[in-house]
């Protein structure tokens, strides 16, 4: 792939849910980068950081030559226009759209997850922050991840989302990772058949989840 030079600006790895989401795409389909680290939870000093980089004042932030994108959905429709190559997207328009709605579902959802379960990928707290609303949260996210493995999972051709790894499968993955933090009940949340646990395993393992979370731990000082 040819492209200008290109920095990610992201967050410490332990907490940065919406940093992993380009930065695993990209990793996932072997774009250079410069990774440009901002830590967080430290007041105006992050403030300070976040808006050096990009109006927003927040992270992540994709520097394309010099075209600055920021907002992880943004970043990964931005590199699924200007990559063709790298598949970010299913071809079938089908598909593609359903990968679009269940990605902007959680862009914009899940309120009662993101508050009670905070990514935290290098600990193990099983039961933390189990609430109604929280179990809510997490059913949906299993009726949709079991939709999308029912519709697309077989003819996509691999075992992500839509088959083939895509951007709903980066937009996804911090809350596989909160819900190997938190490890609710799934069966009990309705993934009566393990789909849910089956995606979430196949996410887990991916090389690039792994390098993040040991990138996470040598940041923890772990
Ligand atoms: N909707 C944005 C949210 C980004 C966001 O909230 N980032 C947090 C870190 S994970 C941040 O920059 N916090 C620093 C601050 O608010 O000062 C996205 O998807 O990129």
């Amino acid at each position: 792939m040819h492209t200008p030079p290109l920095q990610l600006v992201i967050g410490d790895k332990n907490w940065s849910s919406w940093s992993l989401r380009p930065w695993l795409a990209m990793k996932k389909v072997g774009l250079a980068f410069e990774e440009v680290d901002v830590t967080l939870r430290a007041g105006a000093e992050t403030k300070a950081q976040c808006l050096s980089h990009s109006p927003a004042g927040k992270v992540p932030v994709l520097k394309w030559g010099s075209e600055v994108v920021w907002d992880s959905l943004a970043i990964l429709e931005t590199l699924a226009d200007r990559l063709p190559e790298a598949n970010l997207w299913p071809d079938d328009p089908q598909a593609r759209a359903h990968g679009r709605a269940i990605s902007a579902e959680m862009h914009s959802g899940f309120t009662a997850l993101r508050r009670d379960m905070p990514m935290d990928c290098i600990h193990h707290r099983p039961g933390e922050g189990m609430n109604e609303a929280v179990g809510e949260d997490i059913s949906r996210i299993i009726s949709i991840w079991t939709e999308a493995r029912g519709r697309y999972g077989e003819t996509g051709g691999g075992p992500y989302l839509l088959g083939a790894f895509s951007i709903a499968d980066a937009m996804f993955a911090p809350v596989v990772s909160r819900l190997e933090t938190y490890a609710p009940d799934l069966a009990a949340l309705g993934d009566r058949d393990g789909q849910a646990k089956a995606y979430m395993d196949t996410v887990s393992s991916m090389p690039e989840m792994r390098e993040w979370v040991l990138a996470a731990r040598a940041q923890m000082g772990r």
